[in-house]
């Protein structure tokens, strides 16, 4: 991992302070990126601290079951979202926030359940007809400058749709799901920081890659774990699909420092990183490429569990406070 390194060699060599919502000043770069080949490279764990690993992916299959709640989060083994679910005031004081725990509609919501909504002219039969065919019923009529409306909605599920395309239509470029609604930005603890997600696979190599934009990063502690996860939601869609990870993009849009992390992070450059470790998803997750059946099923399915990390070489841990 010693892109990890070079990332926070160069915020700490180019970056500028900057003040933020949370009151502890970042050292930033305005945009970064890191590319990593899962094939010959291994997976992108942090080794020059001890990486959560437990955590990481009891936070990826909380989104994958599209939860809501930081007590969802606790059951599959992830305290990560415990603060900003009951410690940030501004979320204490809005009006959506259900109760103790909630977090609001934030990412899997977004990636499993997106609310989409069509308003169509009541007479346009044909339309409506085409809506309910891909899954959208009709909610309400509606009346808006006295022309008869219905107003059509269906929960979209944009990760279940890229599976779908990627073993249906390989070639496609539009393979992504996005986790930043704007509709819901003022109904949710913390807006999505990692939002947008693109597969791209290769039908004749049968290898997949992924694309992920973070848009603000908090590279002491965010950064390890969003690597992490995104390399691991790739292996999982690859063995749903039948295909073999390959590169893993990362884009940052916002890469900073917290203040109170420098010493973490200054610690670490004085660490050799070690080799990586090699992921391993359990053999009771089906692999299409062996079975030939399709089950996307599993993306709800999976458990904490089926993640392991063979070899995994790593510093003594290091952590320090998270910023809310
Ligand atoms: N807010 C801020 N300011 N930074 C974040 O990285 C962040 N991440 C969130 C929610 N809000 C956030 C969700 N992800 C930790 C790691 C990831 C994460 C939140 C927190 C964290 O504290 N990691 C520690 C302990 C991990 C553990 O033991 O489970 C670490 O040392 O990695
Ligand atoms: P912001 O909404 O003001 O950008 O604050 C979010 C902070 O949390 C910011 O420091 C980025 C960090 N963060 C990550 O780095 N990764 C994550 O997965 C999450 C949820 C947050």
């Amino acid at each position: 991992m010693k892109q990890y390194l070079d990332l926070i060699q160069t915020v700490l060599d180019t970056g500028s302070w900057q003040d933020n919502r949370t009151g502890i000043r970042t050292l930033s770069v305005p945009g970064a990126m890191m590319r990593f080949d899962l094939l010959n490279d291994g997976f992108p764990a942090v080794t020059t601290k001890k990486l959560a690993f437990k955590s990481v992916v009891g936070e990826l299959c909380a989104f994958l079951r599209a939860s809501s709640s930081a007590a969802d989060f606790r059951a599959l083994g992830c305290k990560v979202w415990d603060q900003n679910a009951n410690e940030n005031q501004q979320w204490l004081d809005n009006p959506h926030r259900t109760g103790t725990d909630d977090l609001g509609p934030v990412y899997g919501v977004q990636w499993r359940q997106w609310p989409g909504y069509k308003l169509l002219d009541a007479g346009a039969s044909a339309r409506i007809a085409d809506a309910e065919r891909n899954g959208y019923r009709q909610v309400a009529p509606l009346e808006e400058n006295s022309v008869k409306k219905v107003l059509m909605y269906k929960a979209i599920d944009q990760l279940r749709e890229c599976l779908d395309t990627i073993v249906n239509n390989p070639g496609s470029r539009r393979i992504l799901f996005h986790g930043w609604n704007p509709a819901v930005l003022d109904q949710v603890a913390l807006p999505a920081c990692h939002l947008l997600y693109q597969f791209i696979p290769n039908a004749t190599t049968r290898e997949i890659s992924l694309c992920l934009y973070v848009r603000s990063n908090d590279i002491g502690l965010g950064t390890p774990f969003n690597l992490a996860e995104g390399a691991a939601l790739l292996a999982l869609v690859a063995r749903l699909t039948g295909y073999t990870p390959r590169w893993f993009s990362y884009f940052i849009g916002d890469a900073h420092i917290y203040e109170n992390h420098m010493d973490m992070v200054k610690e670490q450059l004085t660490r050799a990183p070690f080799p990586a470790p090699k992921l391993v998803i359990s053999d009771r997750v089906p692999d299409f490429a062996k079975t030939g059946k399709y089950e996307p099923e599993w993306l709800e399915r999976i458990e904490p569990s089926d993640f392991s990390l063979e070899g995994y070489q790593h510093h003594a841990p290091i952590t320090a406070p998270m910023a809310v």
